[in-house]
């Protein structure tokens, strides 16, 4: 008997979706911004189904992704950010909140929270990551939210 298999399609068309991006260090969280936008126009996404929030930085996205999660607008939420190892322990605790609060966003909210919060030792391994040697996490993490997006539509649609 074949096996079934489930998965969620590369198509942005009539989804909508939020970006939250953090303004500290904005040099790199626009050009994930860049990316995110990017990959959602390339799958068929419109303008009006995106919403870009900005907000001070990667410790500020928890609260603002539920908000957003808790408004049921959104098929996902695409957070960007940029964590960036300093000489005090601060980054460990911007980083890991950021980390834990918005996985707990997505499970208790259903809303697919794609997560490209860079946490990096320096500056330049972030702009690897922001367009540069090592892709853009901004454009990785719209495709997630997309494919995720589709993927909860199917999987509710089942039940
Ligand atoms: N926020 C970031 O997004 N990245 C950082 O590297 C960072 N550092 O290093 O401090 C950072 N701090 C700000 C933080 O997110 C809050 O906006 C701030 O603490 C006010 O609540």
């Amino acid at each position: 008997m074949p096996h079934s298999v489930i998965e969620g399609h590369l198509d942005a068309k009539g989804l909508r979706f939020a970006i939250v991006a953090g303004r500290f260090n904005s040099i790199i969280t626009e050009r994930l911004l860049a990316g995110a936008l990017d990959a959602l126009r390339r799958t068929g996404a419109s303008d009006d189904g995106i919403t870009v929030v900005w907000v001070p930085g990667s410790w500020e996205m928890p609260v603002t992704a539920r908000e957003l999660a808790s408004s049921n607008h959104y098929d996902g939420i695409i957070c960007l950010g940029a964590v960036i190892r300093g000489d005090t322990p601060h980054f460990d605790y911007v980083a890991g909140e950021a980390a834990k609060g918005l996985g707990q966003v997505a499970m208790q909210s259903g809303v697919p929270v794609a997560f490209a919060v860079l946490t990096t030792n320096t500056v330049e391994q972030a702009v690897d990551r922001a367009g540069a040697k090592h892709g853009n996490k901004g454009f990785d993490a719209a495709m997630t939210a997309i494919e995720m997006a589709n993927l909860m539509r199917q999987l509710r649609g089942m039940k």
